[in-house]
C-alpha cells in the first residue's frame, strides 16, 4: 500500500524594522516555549498571504502593510508522512503596538542577538537570507518536533536563494 502524504499549509511571518525583529514566545501548541516568527495553519478559502496577516494580527495584536512572501520550506519529521509546507513572509510596517496574546508573548530583538538557541533549529539557516531579502526555497528533515525541553535536530537539510518563488 502506497503511504499518502498529507501536505499541510503553514505561515511564518518576521516583521525586520532594521535593526529589530519582532519574534513572539510559542506559550502553547506546536513549538511551545520557543521564539519564532507569527504565523499558524492557512484556513480554507483563505489565500496563504490572508493566512499570514490573520495570524499576526491574533497572536501579535498588529496589522502588516507590507507583507512580502520570502521563502518556502517544507519540514517533516523521521516516521511521520506529513509535509509542513512552510510560507515566509516578512514586513516592515506595521500599524498597531505589539501585544501578548493567548499563543504568543511579542518582543522585539537585535538582528546581532536573535535567539537562535531557543528557536527551531533551521531558523538560524533561513534568517539571513531574509534579513537580507533574499528569497529562498529548501527543505528540512528533523528527528521530532521541538518542545520546550527538547530541541529538535536536523536529520537532513537542503536551502537555495531563488529569483522568484
Ligand atoms: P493551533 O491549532 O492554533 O493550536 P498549533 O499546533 O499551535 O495550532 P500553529 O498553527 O501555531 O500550531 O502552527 C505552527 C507554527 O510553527 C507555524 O507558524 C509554523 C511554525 N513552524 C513549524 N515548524 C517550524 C520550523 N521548523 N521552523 C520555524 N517555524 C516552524 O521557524
Amino acid at each position: 500500500m502506497e503511504i499518502s502524504q498529507i501536505r499541510k499549509l503553514l505561515t511564518v511571518c518576521v516583521i525586520h524594522q532594521h535593526p529589530k525583529v519582532l519574534l513572539g514566545m510559542k506559550k502553547r501548541g506546536f513549538g511551545a516555549g520557543r521564539w519564532n516568527g507569527f504565523g499558524g495553519k492557512v484556513m480554507e478559502g483563505e489565500t496563504i498571504e490572508v493566512g499570514a496577516k490573520r495570524e499576526l494580527l491574533e497572536e501579535a495584536g498588529v496589522v502588516a502593510l507590507d507583507l512580502k512572501e520570502v521563502g518556502v520550506l517544507d519540514f517533516t519529521f523521521e516516521n511521520d508522512p506529513k509535509i509542513l509546507e512552510v510560507h515566509f513572509f516578512k514586513g516592515s510596517k506595521i500599524s498597531g503596538e505589539p501585544k501578548e496574546s493567548e499563543e504568543m508573548k511579542p518582543q522585539w530583538f537585535n538582528v546581532d542577538s536573535i535567539p537562535f538557541a531557543e528557536m527551531w533549529p533551521d531558523d538560524e539557516i533561513w534568517m539571513p537570507y531574509l534579513l537580507a531579502d533574499k528569497k529562498f526555497k529548501g527543505k528540512f528533515l528533523f528527528d521530532k518536533p521541538s518542545t520546550p525541553e527538547y530541541q529538535s535536530k536536523i536529520i537532513e537539510q537542503e536551502i537555495h536563494e531563488v529569483k522568484k518563488l
